[in-house]
């Protein structure tokens, strides 16, 4: 099974979702009777002096390198060019420019087929509602989702890097020794990066202990162990981009609720802005304030903290319970929820 050829035989339902800002597109639709997901973002525009060419390794992890004119540049690649109008010193138009299966493409396309009811609601659009989600409702409503999560059939992508080999040619660093396995992570190329242009570079840090689920498993015990997956990532990436990302220039991060509850990290070009924000649910909490937070939150770490996120009525969470405990919560603090009931301050 191939993309192209599941791709060929994508039966169309309906559009989940399209976002004029981040040009992403997600379709519902069906392959051979099974529901697919199919995601198309448009790439972003190559500029002259960064381009790409096979690591010496001979592995396909792209390097990147500095140089001067490249025929898919954003300028050289101008094939048409039609003014629309002009006003003074403003001049407004449309273009085609070259594309090129590898140098230049249109659109990194993703797929998910067979995709389950997880999937296809995570990619619907939704409402959302800011909710404090205290250690309570973590015990009561999250814990138990959380271990419904972690079946090996969901897990699977996460086990198949770790220890399968799967995506092996993309792998940026990996250490793992099975003396020391708390110390083990691999980082490799986030499905998300369409592997080309390097202001777009999203990374994913996979770890090899499994007894952190997420965010609120982290204590103070862990903030060594952090500092140090954190001095790490931010020493092997710059080098293995050829210093054309700096240790500065990335930001790398946790995602709460993450949407897989194996700890991970994102690591992503701070020229990325918003990168891993575009569902609009969720938290997305820096590695740097999680450290700088283990070092004053009591013994309990995040298990005992009250964190404040967008959660989407898609959510299994919101069915679960957190969509009656925003009603409690604007209630308790006494905020009206319709015109009728605010009838001011007291
Ligand atoms: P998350 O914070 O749990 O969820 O991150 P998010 O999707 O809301 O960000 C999981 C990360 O793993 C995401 O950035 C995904 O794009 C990435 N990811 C998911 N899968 C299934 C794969 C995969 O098979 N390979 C790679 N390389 N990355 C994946």
């Amino acid at each position: 099974q191939d993309l192209a050829s599941l791709i060929g035989r994508f039966k169309y339902v309906r559009v989940l979702d399209s976002n004029p800002h981040t040009k992403v597109i997600s379709l519902l639709g069906s392959i051979d009777g099974k529901d697919a997901v199919v995601t198309a973002e448009k790439t972003h525009f190559i500029f002259d002096e960064t381009v790409r060419r096979p690591s010496q390794s001979g592995r396909s992890t792209p390097v990147f390198f500095h140089r001067e004119i490249d025929e898919y540049s954003f300028l050289n690649g101008i094939t048409d060019l039609k003014e629309l109008t002009s006003n003074d010193i403003y001049y407004w138009g449309l273009s085609v420019l070259k594309q090129h299966i590898l140098h230049n493409p249109t659109a990194k396309i993703n797929l998910i087929w067979p995709a389950s009811q997880f999937h296809i609601k995570g990619y619907d659009q939704q409402d959302l509602h800011v909710v404090r989600e205290t250690p309570e409702m973590y015990r009561n409503i999250v814990m138990p989702f959380i271990q419904e999560m972690c079946t090996s059939e969901r897990m699977k992508w996460v086990n198949n890097i770790l220890y399968e080999g799967a995506e092996d040619d993309r792998v940026v660093y990996k250490e793992y020794s099975d003396r020391n396995k708390d110390d083990g992570f691999v980082v490799l190329p986030d499905m998300k990066w369409d592997g080309i242009n390097i202001d777009s570079l999203y990374l994913v840090a996979i770890v090899y202990r499994d007894d952190i689920k997420s965010l609120r498993d982290l204590n103070p015990k862990h903030r060594d162990w952090l500092i140090r997956l954190n001095k790490k990532i931010r020493t092997i990436i710059p080098q293995h981009y050829d210093y054309n990302v700096n240790p500065d220039e990335l930001r790398v991060f946790l995602h709460y609720q993450p949407s897989y509850y194996h700890f991970h990290v994102h690591i992503v070009n701070i020229r990325h802005p918003g990168v891993g924000e575009e569902r609009g649910s969720g938290m997305t909490i820096l590695l740097e304030d999680v450290i700088e937070a283990l070092g004053f939150l009591g013994p309990e770490g995040y298990m005992k903290k009250t964190l404040t996120y967008v959660i989407g009525e898609n959510h299994d969470l919101w069915k679960r319970g957190f969509g009656e405990e925003v009603e409690k919560q604007l209630k308790h603090d006494g905020i009206a929820t319709s015109p009728e009931k605010s009838a001011g301050f007291n």
